[in-house]
Formats: C-alpha cells, sequence, structure tokens
C-alpha cells in the first residue's frame, strides 16, 4: 500500500539524478533537466507500484480491456501523476525547500500530444478513470515520433511546426523490446492443401516486414497503489527477424523495410472528422492493432486460457473505426494461426470486439478502396471479404430481395471496404457517446443495422477526469471545494451535489467569485506573456476552445463579435458589460476555411484591441498553440462555455463539461452532452439557442434552407456578411475573407450556402448573449449560477462513464490491492 512521502529521500533522490543523467549538481542545471530529474525520482514509486499491481493481475487473473485507439492525447505527465501518487502538495515543499518551483518544473514538460482533440482527450480520460477504478486494462496506441502539430501565429495565419516531443527523452516511458512483434505488409497469400487436416492453408509470402516494439508508460489510479499501461508502439526495422533476405542477397528488400519501418509511426495524422484514404494512416492502423492483438492472445495463452474462450479474459474496445482492422486481424490469427474453423473464430471475435462511433459528420467515415486494402493486407483482405459474404448472406435472409438493404449495409460495396460496417457487424456492442447522439445513429446514420441488430446498441455519455480538471488545473477551486464538503468527490463526482446547500450563502458565493477572478488574473498573464495584449480580468470571460470545424461554428462567434464592435461604435453611450472574447483553436492543415476563420479572428482581433474609441469593452484573443497543458488554466478562468455547434453535428463534447466542472455556464446549442449538462444544471443556469436536431434535420432532408433570406431581412447580419468583403478589417483586402462569404451565401437559394445554418442562428445566438451579459451583471445570481454549474457536474465524471461501460458492456472483474 502507499508508503509515507519521505521529503530527505526525495530530495536526495533528485540530486543524485541530476548527477547522474547530467554529471552536474542541482545549482547548475537547467529547469528542463531538473523537470527530468524530478519526474525520475517519481517514477521509482512509480515502478515500485507498477510492478506490485501487475503482479498481483497475475495472480488474480481478472477480464483486461484493450481500449485501441489511434489517439491518446495525455497531455503532461508529472503534475498528474504526483496528484494522483496523492504526493504533490509533499512534493511541492520539499522543492521548495531548495529553492525549486513545482510550477515552473511542470512547465518543461512538452505535452504528449499523440491526438487531435475530443477523441484522443476521451482516451486519456478514460484510462486515469480505470486505474483509479481498479480495472486491469491497456491502452493500445502509437508512439508517434511527431504529435499533434505546435501552431504559430504569424500575421494572423496559422503555421504548423513539428512537435519533436521525444527529443529530450521521455522519462516516464519504458521499452520492452522482450515483448517485440512482427507486422507483415504486403506480398501474396499462398494457399496449401493439407492432407492431414484435409484443409487449406494460408500462407503470406513475399510480404515486408517491421517489428513493433512496445513502450510502456504508467497509468496511475488516484490514491489505490494501482499502476496500469499505455503500451505504444514504435517501429523498427525487422533484420532479426528477416536475416533471410539478406541471406538471399534481398539487399534492397531489406533497406525498404528500414524505411517503411521509419515512416509508420513517424507522425500523428493532424486531421480531425476528416477522412483522406492515406495508404500510410492505414498501414499505422494495421501496424499497432496486429501488435496489440498479437501481444493481448500471448498474454491469454501465458495465463494458460482456452483460446475458445479468449472473450471470457479480454476484450476489445474500438475508438471509432480506426482500429477496426482488429476484427480481421484476430480472425486471422484464430483461424491461422490458432487452428481454429472460421464459425469457432467467428464465436470468439464477435463476443471480444465493441465499437465506439464518434462522430456522425459523413466526410469522417473510414471506408478504404479495395485495391489499396487487399495490397497491403492481402491475408486481413481475404478475411473481411468472407465475413462480407456471410454478412450479405445474413442481410439477404432477413430481408429476401431487398437489394437496397445490401448496397446501404454491405461491408464491401463500390470498391470499397466500410470500416463502420465491419465493426457493426462483427462487434457485440455499437454505442454512441451522448444520448442524443446514440438517438440520432439509431434513428438515421445508423438505422439499418439498428433495426437488424438492436440489441447490440447502446448509449455510454462521454465523461473527463476531475482529477487532471479540478485537482490539478484548479487548485485554488479544488481547495475550496474540498473545504466545503470534504474530499470524496476527488473519487466519487456525484459528490460534488454537496455544494448546492452553499449555492445561495453570500459568504460562499464571493469566495467562489473570488478565486474565479484569480484564475482570470492567472489567464490575463499568460495572456500578456505569450500573445502580448492586455486583458481585464473583471471583465466577462466567455472562451471558445476546441479544433476548428466549421460544424463548430467559430465563425458564428467571430461574426458575432464584429457584430457588436459595431454596435458600441453605433452607440457609444449604451451600457455594455466589458467582454473578453477568447478563442483557442488547431486548424487541420489543409483545411482552407477553417485556416480562413482563424486569419478573421485575428484580424478582427487586432482591428478592435487597438481602437482606444470602445474604452476597452471589447476584447478579443487568440491563444496560439490551445493544448491540454495550457486548457486546465483556461477552464478555470472561464466565465461562459461557448459550444455552439450545428444542433445534430456535435456527438458530445467533452469541453462543455470542463468548462462546467469549473463553473462557467454554457452557451450553447441542444447538441451533444449539451443536453445532458441542461437537464442536471437546469435551463435557467444555461444560455440556450438555436435550432434543434430535428429542426436542422428536417431542413437537410428537405433540401438545405435559403440563408439568402437572412441576408435580406436582417440588417445586422448584412451589414457583417458585407464587412468580410468590403475591406473593414483586411486593409481593403476585399478578398481575404471572400471564400468565408461565399461559404456562407449564394446568390442564389441553394443547399450548399450556410450547411452549418450560421445566419439561422445568429439572431437567436446574439439574444442569448444579452442574457449572458444582464445574468453577469446581477453578481449574486451569477455566482450562483456559476457554482450551481459545479454542484451539478457530477454525472460528467469519466469514473461514471467507465462504470456503465464495465457493467454494460466489458463486464470486468475489479482488482483490489
Ligand atoms: C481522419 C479521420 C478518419 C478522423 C475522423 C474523426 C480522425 C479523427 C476523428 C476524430 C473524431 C472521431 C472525434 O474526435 N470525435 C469527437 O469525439 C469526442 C469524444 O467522443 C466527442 O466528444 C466529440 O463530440 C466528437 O467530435
Amino acid at each position: 500500500m502507499k508508503k509515507k512521502f519521505d521529503k530527505k529521500k526525495f530530495i536526495a533522490e533528485v540530486k543524485d539524478n541530476v548527477k547522474t543523467l547530467y554529471r552536474k549538481n542541482l545549482d547548475e542545471a537547467t529547469q528542463e533537466q531538473i523537470f527530468q530529474a524530478v519526474s525520475y525520482a517519481a517514477k521509482d514509486t512509480i515502478i515500485d507500484n507498477w510492478l506490485e499491481t501487475q503482479e498481483q493481475y497475475e495472480k488474480q487473473n481478472p477480464k483486461i480491456v484493450y481500449y485501441m485507439s489511434m489517439e491518446f492525447l495525455m497531455g503532461r505527465a508529472l503534475g498528474n501523476n504526483l496528484i494522483n501518487l496523492c504526493e504533490y502538495d509533499e512534493v511541492k515543499e520539499a522543492l521548495e525547500e531548495i529553492g525549486l518551483d513545482l510550477n515552473v518544473i511542470e512547465d518543461q514538460e512538452p505535452d504528449a500530444a499523440l491526438g487531435n482533440g475530443g477523441l484522443g482527450r476521451l482516451a486519456a480520460c478514460f484510462l486515469d478513470s480505470l486505474a483509479t477504478l481498479g480495472y486491469d486494462s491497456y491502452g493500445c496506441g502509437i508512439r508517434y515520433r511527431y504529435g499533434m502539430f505546435k501552431q504559430k501565429i504569424e500575421n494572423g495565419y496559422q503555421i504548423e511546426v513539428p512537435d519533436n516531443w521525444l527529443k529530450n527523452g521521455n522519462p516516464f516511458e519504458l521499452r520492452r523490446p522482450e515483448y517485440a512483434k512482427e507486422v507483415k505488409f504486403g506480398g501474396h497469400v499462398h494457399v496449401e492443401y493439407d492432407p492431414k487436416t484435409k484443409e487449406n492453408k494460408f500462407i503470406q509470402r513475399d510480404y515486408q516486414s517491421v517489428r513493433a516494439v512496445p513502450y510502456d508508460i504508467p497509468i496511475i489510479g488516484y490514491g489505490n497503489g494501482i499502476v496500469n499501461t499505455l503500451r505504444v508502439w514504435d517501429a523498427e526495422a525487422v533484420s532479426d527477424f528477416q536475416l533471410d533476405s539478406f541471406n538471399k542477397g534481398d539487399y534492397m528488400k531489406a533497406v525498404e523495410e528500414q524505411n517503411l519501418a521509419r515512416n509508420i509511426v513517424e507522425v500523428l495524422y493532424p486531421a480531425d472528422e476528416h477522412y483522406a484514404g492515406k495508404e500510410l494512416r492505414l498501414k499505422q492502423q494495421y501496424f499497432f492493432v496486429s501488435a496489440s492483438v498479437q501481444a493481448a492472445i500471448a498474454k491469454f495463452k501465458s495465463r494458460g486460457g482456452d483460446i475458445r474462450k479468449f472473450y471470457e479474459k479480454a476484450t476489445f474496445q474500438l475508438n471509432d473505426t480506426h482500429p477496426t482492422v482488429a476484427v480481421a486481424e484476430l480472425m486471422r490469427i484464430l483461424i491461422d494461426e490458432e487452428g481454429l474453423g472460421w464459425d469457432e473464430a467467428w464465436e470468439v471475435t464477435t463476443k471480444t470486439c465493441a465499437y465506439t462511433n464518434h462522430t456522425i459528420m459523413a466526410e469522417a467515415l473510414e471506408k478504404w478502396p479495395i485495391e489499396l486494402f487487399s495490397r497491403l493486407l492481402p491475408r486481413v483482405y481475404q478475411i473481411v471479404e468472407e465475413i462480407n459474404r456471410r454478412f450479405v448472406e445474413e442481410i439477404k435472409a432477413k430481408y429476401p430481395g431487398n437489394q437496397e438493404k445490401i448496397r446501404k449495409m454491405a461491408i464491401i460495396y463500390d470498391g470499397q471496404v466500410k470500416m463502420a460496417h465491419l465493426a457493426i457487424a462483427a462487434g457485440y456492442s455499437v454505442n454512441g457517446v451522448a444520448a442524443l447522439h446514440t438517438e440520432i445513429l439509431k434513428n438515421q446514420e445508423l438505422k439499418d443495422f439498428y433495426e437488424m441488430m438492436p440489441e447490440k446498441f447502446n448509449n455510454k455519455t462521454n465523461g473527463i477526469t476531475q482529477r487532471r480538471f479540478l485537482l490539478h488545473g484548479n487548485p485554488l477551486l479544488a481547495k475550496w471545494v474540498t473545504e466545503h464538503i470534504g474530499d470524496e468527490w476527488v473519487t466519487d463526482l456525484s459528490k460534488i451535489s454537496k455544494l448546492k446547500l452553499f449555492a445561495d450563502d453570500k459568504k460562499a458565493q464571493q469566495e467562489f467569485m473570488n478565486i474565479k477572478y484569480q484564475n482570470k488574473v492567472r489567464l490575463a498573464k499568460y495572456i500578456k506573456e505569450h500573445n502580448g495584449i492586455d486583458v481585464d480580468p473583471r471583465s466577462i470571460f466567455d472562451v471558445q476552445v476546441k479544433r476548428l470545424h466549421e460544424y463548430k461554428r467559430q465563425l458564428l462567434n467571430i461574426l458575432h463579435v464584429m457584430h457588436l464592435y459595431n454596435t458600441i461604435k453605433d452607440h457609444p453611450e449604451m451600457k455594455f458589460y466589458p467582454r473578453t472574447f477568447i478563442f483557442g483553436a488547431k486548424a487541420a492543415a489543409g483545411y482552407r476555411r477553417a485556416k480562413q476563420t482563424i486569419k478573421l479572428i485575428n484580424t478582427v482581433a487586432d482591428v478592435i484591441n487597438n481602437d482606444a474609441s470602445i474604452g476597452g469593452k471589447l476584447k478579443v484573443v487568440f491563444i496560439e498553440d490551445y493544448r491540454v497543458s495550457n486548457a486546465e488554466m483556461i477552464f478555470a478562468a472561464a466565465d461562459v462555455s461557448e459550444q455552439i455547434s450545428t444542433a445534430s453535428k456535435e456527438a458530445s463534447g467533452t469541453g462543455n463539461m470542463k468548462f462546467m466542472l469549473n463553473g462557467a455556464p454554457t452557451l450553447g446549442t441542444m447538441d451533444g452532452a449539451n443536453v445532458e449538462i441542461v437537464q442536471e444544471v437546469g435551463e435557467e443556469n444555461a444560455f440556450i439557442f438555436g435550432l434543434s436536431s430535428d429542426e436542422v434535420i428536417n431542413y437537410e432532408k428537405n433540401g438545405g434552407y435559403c440563408p439568402m433570406d437572412y441576408f435580406n431581412n436582417d440588417q445586422d447580419i448584412r451589414r457583417v456578411l458585407m464587412q468580410l468583403i468590403n475591406g473593414e478589417y483586411s486593409g481593403n483586402d476585399s478578398e481575404m475573407f471572400r471564400d468565408l462569404y461565399n461559404s456562407l451565401l449564394n446568390t442564389q437559394c441553394s443547399d450548399k450556402a450556410d450547411t452549418y445554418f450560421i445566419l439561422a442562428d445568429f439572431k437567436s445566438y446574439a439574444e442569448a448573449q444579452k442574457k449572458v451579459e444582464e445574468a453577469y451583471r446581477d453578481e449574486a445570481r451569477w455566482a450562483k449560477m456559476a457554482m450551481l454549474n459545479v454542484a451539478c457536474s457530477g454525472k460528467f465524471t469519466s469514473d461514471r462513464t467507465i462504470q456503465e461501460y464495465v457493467d454494460e458492456i466489458w463486464k470486468l472483474d475489479k482488482v483490489t490491492l
């Protein structure tokens, strides 16, 4: 169990680490070197717990969940690890004693940005909850050399800079070459008749191999001594697997394999919700999936299990379709290597794999061209073909003569392999990530599948970890909460509802608002340092931070800012509560409209921030390089949470939950998990606007709507749209924002204009914004509202989400040390 923290020993260890790592004394070491030394000191404790946990797992042999994901957006590890070891304050004190500041040391650590956004961060929160709740689990992913790019803003434009996050070494990872696996690509399948078994054997020949080498990263449970593993795979050239290619003199092949290995794990695809059909991405997927499936089977066999009962001890959760090739890979290994018949293998596979859908955006659906898929994975493709053949038979049996069903549901159709269809056909569970999202899946996007196999469909509303997003990210509020209701909320967030008792208490309200103010001062300082902009911490901090995407409608937000600016200029006498609009967002490198929106935000910011005539009533800030580490500080400082996606498009959202937990009411549409947030906190404690998802879906079914009507009939809208193309903000360059203008408006009514209903929702958004101002003016009302948001956030812990996955999907055994 937990050992008592020994301050002296810890300090000695840090000094020792600086010496052995850098041949330096503490006073000569850089802060970065001290970060390494402190991390290695923490790792010491972690390793002991890790060993002990894994020993217990061996003994108790519980069922394991393998959470397979192309993305794990972990952020920084040091602070979080210390928090979960329950040693944060002790270490902070110890370091102070030798003149070091833990915050400065934490700031040396690069974010582990092995993810794009919501899906990747969700995976990270899930690992935290799995360890805290005591479930044996592995995160399975890729050790990208370059994570999500760093964003620089130059002249208002986004510039992508490579994220060389491993350059100083990652103190927490552990290379495990003894568990390396071989992964094969290409070649062809040779069929051989085996007279003994009277069956065909399928042998892949002339393939290229890559050696998958696992790196294990510890995932620490909160205060329970448990340490689970995030296993990310690196690719190396095979050499010792395939020495015979040298022997045959096939030197070029060996070199090719070197290159293949180098390329595979080089970089995370920074495209979010946009499928591009890139061969390298499929290689990445098969690479980490094959290695992970092999490792899972090896572990199962080492514990003496009968492979026909694999699913009793292991389950694979597929984080979106990206790892869906796991279905066919598991079949391949069971049949070709374990000698199972098709039906036996199918039974195991369909009791092992489960699939989570994270988006209904059509352009995010993965469908690989047959040519590419079969060339890269010839044996796996054969298996997919057979799965498809049998699945189509099933469809025919259920819907005789209905060709339409086959067209819509087949796994292989029109020259493409549809990964979502494969995941649904082979999975024992299909889940959406918020109640509304799951309903849309069942009634619209996946309707045919739901009708055919309703028992597979279920909802698991997303959650976030309060350990990172309150305890670590907002230490002042965390301390205050604990002083009022005790610390049970750290591992049982439902307890945070006890704060409701204080919602009307004047003193509590003042303390609460004072903490928010201090967090705003902290963020203002960061903004001054990073953007050179002065913002007033007494102004309303109105925040939209998330990936840049048309459906998330940052454009609606900035058009409204332009409208406010017009209004203030027209009516200088009008009372207006000072506002700071804060944006943070990365755009996919090739996404032109998204990048133009960033330029627009920065251009508008330049004009407004430098207009002395408005007396600082309005400020606009674009925070460069939005990422997990600065997000923690941003949520803590937010007054208003902008969650303004076109209804039906945001599957869940998880930022919305982080804002809520930190006391920022939601200004949003009835989309994703916003719906459930409003259910928990009450409509009177949120600002809801806009079309409903039903209305949006109706418009879409009937060929869109006519944004021109809004342009013609609403002067405010017309004015801001004209300002996009009259050079108002762009120094007379009327072309700079022409594409954005065109995206909203076509001269004729057309379903191609304003597909995200920005003009339709503009007025109702502006009205909701007025209500925000009105509410904020009443300090007591606002304090109560903000506090109730914290108090009602209990549902949105990832601990609750994981417990539901465990109870309703995975059926894991709980482990205690
Ligand atoms: C390139 C491609 C195939 C791709 C598609 C989609 C790559 C990455 C994605 C990311 C998507 C699936 C994603 O992040 N979805 C988000 O998942 C969150 C966690 O469930 C939700 O909260 C959020 O609403 C959703 O957009």
